[in-house]
């Protein structure tokens, strides 16, 4: 996996839209081939690599293609469209001065300088939510994806200074996003084993695109993966996606809300850091003061003297992050029904209307065309 970051310059930010093939070694290989749909590679362009899932051994035999392979390229190839990748913007040096603050993050955490729902320790992973927080995972009082909420206004800590002024301005000023497009900022920390399991960012709260960007080390993105626990294990990705350090990565369309997302154990293999900015909708739904108080109690992890949880842990809260991707699909299916009953009466802007529709519609479509199903 090369790194393409590289110091600032005025030359045109590469930016590709490319995924990246697992070879049967479980290596992640970088070659430049040509895509899927035959066109060769432009020097600043790296498109994806498909990775044929399961039936990488029939592919290879000339002229035989199974159905479900043909599926699966399809997918690979909507997967791909939604991904846009950027390396450089971030320099080496502008990313040893966000990772200075990152270690800031940790140690006022620490030093309990946060408010409660701002901080969400789970073994190997840390996460710290600004500017909006939300609940999921074991913290929803209705399980499953459609119930998350946002916590009311204050619950959790203002995005830094330091966020706005290294990170989202930067992107503002590249035009990569929006002037005052994000109002949410989570810093995720991973130590070497770390994993967030399979789901889509919750489509009733998040707008799209959904930025990230990496620090520390290098690691992917898979998409399309099935978890399992007791010992945890992780299916093949359709698409892994390198994260190398200070790339910036953008999810949408079929990327962000169709097929699922995460970070596998294996892809973790020294301390890494990213920083995730959306937007959430104006009128996505939030929790009113007296149902925090009714939450269920979050299982509460001890840190150990660096602040993390033992490994021995580590199982239980892949158990709690797999509640958060099980069945989307059952998600879209309510979220549409929800919004064919409230449309006429949503407070909503217009904009936003119409482009959750759109997500709708495109739900709709994928179901009757039969896509990849996830988790
Ligand atoms: O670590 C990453 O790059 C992705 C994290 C993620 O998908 C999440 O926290 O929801």
């Amino acid at each position: 996996m090369s790194d393409k970051t590289s110091t600032k310059d005025s030359s045109p930010k590469r930016s590709s839209r490319h995924g990246i093939e697992e070879t049967s070694s479980g290596r992640h290989s970088s070659r430049r081939r040509r895509s899927p749909s035959g066109s060769s590679n432009s020097r600043h362009e790296k498109r994806s690599h498909p990775y044929p899932g399961n039936d990488h051994k029939k592919k290879r035999r000339r002229g035989s293609s199974s159905p479900e392979s043909e599926r699966n390229l399809e997918e690979i190839k909507k997967i791909n469209a939604g991904i846009r990748q950027i390396h450089d913007i971030f320099g080496e040096s502008e990313c040893r001065k966000i990772e200075e603050e990152i270690d800031e993050i940790v140690k006022n955490s620490k030093r309990g300088l946060y408010r409660k729902q701002t901080v969400d320790r789970a073994p190997l992973r840390s996460k710290y939510f600004f500017g909006e927080g939300y609940t999921y995972g074991a913290q929803l009082a209705k399980r499953g994806p459609g119930q998350e909420r946002l916590y009311p206004k204050g619950h959790v800590d203002e995005i830094p200074k330091w966020v706005k002024e290294l990170v989202i301005k930067r992107l503002e000023e590249e035009k990569i996003i929006p002037k005052d497009f994000v109002n949410s900022a989570v810093i995720n920390d991973y130590l070497p084993g770390g994993c967030i399991v399979s789901h889509i960012d919750p489509i009733h709260i998040f707008d799209r695109p959904i930025v990230s960007i990496s620090f520390m080390s290098d690691s992917a993105l898979s998409f399309g993966c099935k978890f399992s626990f007791k010992p945890i294990r992780v299916s093949k990705p359709l698409v892994s996606l390198p994260l190398s350090k200070g790339c910036v990565t953008l999810l949408s369309g079929y990327a962000a809300d169709e097929v699922t997302h995460c970070i596998r154990p294996q892809d973790v293999t020294s301390r890494r850091a990213v920083i995730i900015l959306r937007r959430v909708f104006p009128d996505a739904p939030r929790l009113e003061e007296w149902e925090v108080k009714n939450l269920p109690q979050a299982t509460h992890y001890k840190s150990n003297s660096n602040g993390y949880q033992s490994r021995r842990d580590s199982r239980r809260d892949s158990h709690e992050d797999s509640r958060r991707s099980s069945n989307h699909r059952e998600e879209r299916r309510r979220k549409r029904r929800r919004s064919s009953s409230s449309s006429s009466s949503s407070s909503s802007s217009s904009d936003d209307r119409r482009r959750r529709s759109r997500h709708q519609r495109k739900s709709s479509h994928r179901r009757h065309s039969g896509g990849h199903g996830n988790s």
